[in-house]
């Protein structure tokens, strides 16, 4: 009976949370391949957003994306509209409308959000998250986060700046970069500029609660590098946001005290 209202409970939350913008976090985590979008969507999975910093130029990022201040990260607003995308096989040229496009040539099946920012700072990859475990994820738990950026082409020179810097936000307004000693923000040596895939996993620590039906924020930022024009053109798949082993048991029981004060 405990395990059926429990079920019950996150059921409904699931339904609640489909119709809506956000991307559902469950007991499991969160994963998203983008495949959905298929040969000719133009259009992100449920709660992704692409689009082009709203400021700047090419030399607005230098060494680093900043997450607060002037032409940061926070500048543009979490509702900012998601750009109609290109669908394409592999992108060659820059698009500020952002791709769905393929793994490779040969792999037309397995999609990928892609970018190539022009004439603005950069493009900015969003998704929003919300927390649909039916408990809550409290300050100093730890979700990892692990994704694929595809390297579409050779640059003529490297880029300062390759690959996503990631961001976190837990109010959509108060930006963090996720950056660690063990898994920091790319660089030359684990973006190379060459055609491949660089897999990263870093460790994101809840600054504050994450209560439960709320959501969270998560950007993958693509600087607009001065070195060359087009920038090397990379784009996000394969995405994997899990809590910590423990934090999950910690959920559940969440969820199993919500449904007890329901009944
Ligand atoms: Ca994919
Ligand atoms: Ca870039």
């Amino acid at each position: 009976m405990r395990i059926r209202l429990i079920s019950g409970a996150i059921t409904l939350a699931a339904c609640a949370g489909s119709s809506l913008a956000q991307a559902n976090f469950g007991l499991v985590g969160y994963s998203e391949n983008f495949n959905s979008m298929g040969t000719s969507g133009t259009a992100a999975p449920t709660g992704w957003r692409h689009f082009a910093t709203s400021f700047g130029s090419n030399s607005t990022w230098g060494t680093s994306i900043p997450a607060s201040g002037a032409s940061s990260v926070a500048t543009d607003a979490v509702t900012t509209a998601a750009t109609v995308l290109t669908a394409t096989t592999t992108p060659t040229t820059n698009a500020n409308n952002g791709f769905n496009a393929a793994a490779s040539a040969g792999n037309t099946a397995d999609r990928v959000l892609a970018t190539a920012p022009t004439t603005v700072a950069g493009a900015i990859i969003q998704l929003e998250l919300r927390n649909n475990t039916g408990g809550i994820m409290t300050a100093g738990d730890t979700l990892t986060i692990s994704f694929d950026t595809v390297r579409y082409n050779v640059a003529s020179s490297a880029n300062q700046l390759p690959g996503y810097w990631l961001f976190a936000s837990v109010n959509g307004t108060t930006w963090t970069n996720v950056s660690t000693v063990a898994s920091p923000n790319p660089t030359i040596t684990t973006v190379p500029n060459t055609v491949g895939v660089t897999a990263r996993s870093v460790g994101y620590v809840l600054p504050s609660n994450w209560n439960a039906g709320t959501s969270i924020y998560f950007r993958w930022v693509d600087d607009n590098a001065t070195q060359t024009s087009p920038d090397q053109i990379i784009g996000l798949n394969n995405v994997s946001i899990v809590p910590a082993p423990g934090v999950i048991a910690l959920a559940g029981m969440g969820g199993l005290l919500v449904a007890r004060r329901r009944r």
